[in-house]
């Protein structure tokens, strides 16, 4: 990509209280009218349906360009929001850059052609790629400013590991950049803003949000979304920050508002907030049309403030340059922007093959041969102690504590997660560790800055995840119960799973959520014990891992740590403290590939392909099947759901020529419909009756423990089931 860092940029090293020199203020409508002149160039474009898409920066260039010359491009970190063309342009993006994304071309540097114009992405700028929902970045700039803040306290975390995913990320950090992130004054209805501004404020990071207040979020007018109509009122009592209410249309006020809020963060004192007034001089996008909701009057008003127009006024007025050569500077530009269409126009496609790529990472294999330590060292046994049969919590508690003395980059955070946030109680307390427990001893061993309660706020904890992973670090979080994950939905699906694939494979997140999930607790009800395990397997760019028992749990948590690829880790409650699936403590190298079904119980009738808790249930009903009816039944379990082991399955169906895809989770639309269709449609010529499927009740779960059994798949159930298909 081409990069071209802006000469205006000393004004970045000047203190506040400096007035641009002319040069400088040149420089600064440069930019402005660059980024006019790119947008009008696309609105064309779009006319002559030669791109696709087209949205304007048209009226903020002024807010943005000031923002941008007080910061630093490829030190500082940058979530910016699609209306940022100005900022992108004078952080050093090309006009030919932008007309590559427009077009969709291959050699899109921001994202091969995957996304939409406008959603920015340089590496070597550290902008960062952002998606097209409304303020989930700025939980990720939160994240991103902790990840730098860790860095410089912790600098050995940064050295890295050929033996796991550090290989792939490289770490820079300086000790004193920020992280700026963008959004409109529309979009700070939704709780993301709340969220990122609560734990900026209560953790003083160098985060600079910058509010852009067009008046508008597409119709609706700034006072409906915004009580009082003025989002600087609203946030003003939040702590620690430095607070900037500016004309937006003014560049010097804005670079100087960010020059002081960039100092501000530096020291060290806390984030800043720079709440810019600017205008939308055009319709939301192309496909909009504002004079459908806006009356004229109100549009002729906005159109005398344009900030292009009062800079030029500005430049004549002070002598600084004449019209004719404004005129002339301006069909440079114009021209400049046309050359880049034109080219870009030339570059080619992307090809349908590169379609799948960066789905997942190319570089580390989660499902390969360098994950398969399955032979558990039995580290008591050798140290002479008698091998003590731990449950699953323990184990999986055991490998967070292995890994993150293996690994600094791993920070746990979560609700009620860390042993005890007031620190000076745990001299007398035993610490809380998880509401069950999994976290338990951490906090007090590796300290709060790597074990730390989170803001109950869901979005909060996956969307700072995301930041965290960006910068090289792996976070491993907690989601207290899989009923509450829905909150972070949006971030796991739109942001987490798929920053690698819109980013063409330059931004991954590659963080672990860990998530107790399931039902069989009489008395746990319909908020904590739901399934819906299918509803991940569905997001491409996630694995979802799924265990059974104790040293699997282990073994693949450790696998999912050291992986390069987001991981959903869903641990069954049932199954933390089963005498079922205890295991000695496996060593702190015992890790299981992703993709491989185990055959818990051998057999030659009948194949079962179950995972999670319906394994032991299983195993009961596969007991009594051969015992009272001779029915030998091969069981496999899946252990991961995405990846799945379909050869596995395939060899074992082949073997018996029957099948139950057994699950918790509900019926209808459930995993086991997945599976049940790919076995009917790849080995319909090996199955000696119909593939057969075991699941919940189609509804939620139910306190009443009567009813809980009712709904939830019991061993009779798949006792039935077998007996049925094996008369079949
Ligand atoms: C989460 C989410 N909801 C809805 C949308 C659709 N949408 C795109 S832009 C927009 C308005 C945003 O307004 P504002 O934040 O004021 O920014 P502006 O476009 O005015 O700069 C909406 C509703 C979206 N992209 N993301
Ligand atoms: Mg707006």
């Amino acid at each position: 990509m081409e990069v071209a860092i802006s000469r205006a940029r000393r004004a970045e090293a000047s203190p506040a209280s400096d007035e641009p020199t002319a040069q400088q203020l040149v420089e600064i409508y440069r930019l402005m009218f660059l980024s006019r002149a790119v947008d009008d160039r696309e609105i064309l474009l779009k006319r002559q349906q030669k791109i696709y898409f087209q949205i304007s920066g048209a009226g903020h260039e002024a807010l943005q360009v000031g923002a941008a010359l007080a910061l630093r491009p490829g030190y500082d970190w940058f979530f910016p929001y699609y209306r940022d063309r100005a900022l992108c342009l004078a952080l050093g993006v090309t006009p030919y850059d932008m007309m590559l994304q427009a077009v969709g071309a291959a050699d899109d540097p921001a994202s091969g052609g995957r996304q939409m114009p406008t959603h920015w992405s340089s590496r070597p700028l550290h902008i960062v790629n952002g998606s097209s929902s409304t303020a989930t970045q700025l939980l990720h700039a939160v994240g991103c400013a902790e990840a730098g803040r860790y860095f410089s306290r912790h600098p050995e975390a940064a050295v890295k590991d050929p033996g796991d995913y550090r290989e792939f990320h490289d770490v820079t950090f300086h000790g004193d950049e920020l992280a700026l992130a963008c959004v409109g004054e529309g979009s700070t209805s939704q709780g993301e803003f709340w969220e990122a501004m609560n734990t900026a404020s209560n953790q003083k990071l160098p985060v600079i949000f910058c509010v852009e207040d067009n008046g508008y979020a597409i119709s609706v007018p700034v006072e409906v979304n915004t009580p009082g109509g003025n989002i600087s009122r609203l946030v003003a009592n939040f702590p620690n920050f430095h607070f900037e209410e500016i004309d937006g249309n003014d560049p010097v006020a804005s670079l100087h508002a960010f020059q002081r809020a960039a100092a501000h963060c530096r020291a060290g004192r806390g984030p800043a907030l720079v709440h810019g007034h600017t205008v939308r001089l055009y319709s939301h996008s192309l496909s909009d049309d504002d004079k459908n909701y806006r009356s004229a009057a109100e549009r002729e008003a906005d159109a005398l403030c344009d900030p292009i127009a009062r800079m030029r006024t500005r430049l004549i007025a002070d002598g600084i340059l004449a019209a004719a050569e404004i005129d002339e500077l301006e069909r440079s530009l114009d021209h400049e922007a046309a050359g880049a269409a034109e080219r870009a126009l030339e570059s080619p496609p992307p090809t349908v093959e590169s379609i799948t790529e960066h789905v997942y990472s190319e570089d580390l294999d989660p499902t390969r041969a360098a994950f398969a330590t399955e032979q558990p060292e039995h580290a008591e046994e050798e140290s002479g102690q008698k091998p003590v049969a731990h449950t699953m919590a323990d184990l999986i508690n055991t490998c967070l504590r292995d890994e993150m003395r293996r690994d600094e980059r791993i920070v746990i955070y979560g609700e009620d997660v860390a042993d005890a946030s007031r620190k000076e109680a745990l001299n007398e307390v035993k610490g809380k560790g998880g509401v069950f427990k999994l976290t338990a001893g951490l906090q007090t061993e590796f300290g709060a800055e790597r074990v730390f309660n989170s803001p109950l706020a869901e979005a909060n904890i996956v969307g700072r995840a995301v930041g965290y992973a960006l910068r090289g670090m792996k976070p491993v979080v907690e989601i207290q119960f899989f009923d509450y994950i829905w909150p972070a939905m949006h971030q796991i699906h739109n942001e987490l799973a798929l920053v690698r694939w819109r980013s063409n494979g330059t931004w991954s997140a590659p963080a672990v959520i860990r998530v107790p999930i399931g039902g069989y607790l009489t008395g746990g009800s319909i908020y904590h014990s739901q399934s819906g395990e299918s509803i991940f397997t569905h997001i491409p760019g996630l694995r979802v891992v799924f265990p059974s028992n104790a040293l699997d749990a282990n073994g693949l948590l450790r696998t999912a740590i050291r992986c390069d690829d987001p991981v959903l880790f869903l641990e069954h409650k049932r199954l933390y403290r089963e005498t079922y699936g205890r295991a000695a403590y496996p060593g702190p190298e015992f890790a299981i590939p992703f993709g491989k079904a185990k055959i818990v119980r051998p057999g030659s009738h009948l194949t079962l392909v179950t995972y999670g808790a319906l394994v032991p249930r299983a195993l009961q009903a596969a007991h009594q099947a051969e015992k009272l009816h001779g029915i030998d039944v091969e069981i496999l379990d899946l252990r991961t759901l995405s990846p799945y082991d379909w050869e596995a399955i395939a060899t074992s169906v082949r073997k018996t020529n029957r099948v139950i895809v057994a699950h918790e989770d509900m019926l209808s639309w459930g995993y086991g419909a997945e599976i049940a269709a790919r076995i009917a449609d790849e080995l319909f010529d090996d199955l000696d009756a119909p593939v057969r499927r075991v699941g919940s009740m189609d509804t939620f779960v139910a306190y009443q423990p009567k009813l809980e059994d009712a709904i939830l798949p019991q061993p009779e159930t798949i006792l039935k089931a077998i007996v049925d298909l094996k008369r079949y």
